[in-house]
């Protein structure tokens, strides 16, 4: 479905949640699976891929990359807030935990690979809740809405996320004007203060996947950089409708 969009691409960034780590047995392993397959058909086009790690795949790949020297910070997203992932099921269970990690992490958090290595702290605290198996449509208000507390906490970090993804920026960005990343599954596009942030969205039911393209000639600190929804036709995903164009 994604071979379309490795066309002509010579650096993939991907950045995080890029399989599904925490799940046991046959699922994990078709999960993983599944990525492999990703990266042999980058492998197989000549792509050179970055791995960054997120929440849900927090075993390895790096926590942050720069683009643009230094002027575009790529990161999950976990990093953004100091919680990692504040609506998290689990989070009830392993408040006292976190709560030592973001202390733990405080002297170090204008920088933003130890803010990456935070939420990865914090993902491997909150160990996996067993759900009941439930049939469809149940399983996925069961996986997606449960507990209903965590659907208020959903929406209170998606309203304010465009403010707390340019607040990180200005705070650990270390200098950067863009920050892209991922993890919040509702793509957009926050400008503040000559700073810009842009959240991929995610490729999960009920929201929409983006890809941002980095084109630079000679100059590395030079560039068009471009949003674009990723649109599904038929069985597979292509190049959509530009959401935004920026000249570096
Ligand atoms: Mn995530």
């Amino acid at each position: 479905m994604l071979r379309p969009i490795l066309e002509g691409v010579d650096h993939l960034i991907l950045a995080g949640d890029v399989w599904q780590q925490r799940k046991v047995g046959r699922g994990r392993a078709e999960a993983q699976a599944m990525y492999e397959e990703l990266l042999t058909l980058a492998e197989q086009r000549g792509i050179n891929v970055e791995v960054l790690r997120g929440n849900h795949d927090p075993e390895g790949g790096k926590g942050v990359t720069w683009l643009a020297e230094k002027s575009i910070l790529v990161s999950h997203g976990d990093a953004v807030y100091d919680e990692a992932t504040p609506w998290s099921r689990e989070m009830g269970k392993h408040r006292k935990e976190v709560e030592a990690i973001v202390k733990k992490y405080e002297p170090q958090s204008h920088l933003a690979a130890a803010c990456a290595d935070r939420a990865r702290e914090i993902a491997l605290a909150l160990k996996v809740l067993p759900l009941p198996k439930l049939p469809v449509p149940f399983n996925f208000f069961a996986t997606a809405l449960w507990p209903p507390s965590r659907t208020f906490e959903m929406l209170r970090v998606w309203r304010g996320m465009g403010r707390q993804g340019l607040r990180f920026l200005e705070n650990s960005g270390e200098g950067a004007s863009v920050l892209i990343c991922g993890h919040f599954h509702q793509a957009g596009i926050w400008e503040g203060a000559g700073k810009l942030f842009i959240n991929t969205g995610s490729f999960m039911k009920g929201s929409r996947p983006w890809a941002v393209d980095l084109n630079h000639g000679e100059l590395k600190a030079h560039g068009k950089l471009t949003a674009r929804e990723l649109s599904l036709g038929g069985a597979e995903f292509r190049l959509g409708e530009v959401k935004g164009r920026w000249l570096l």
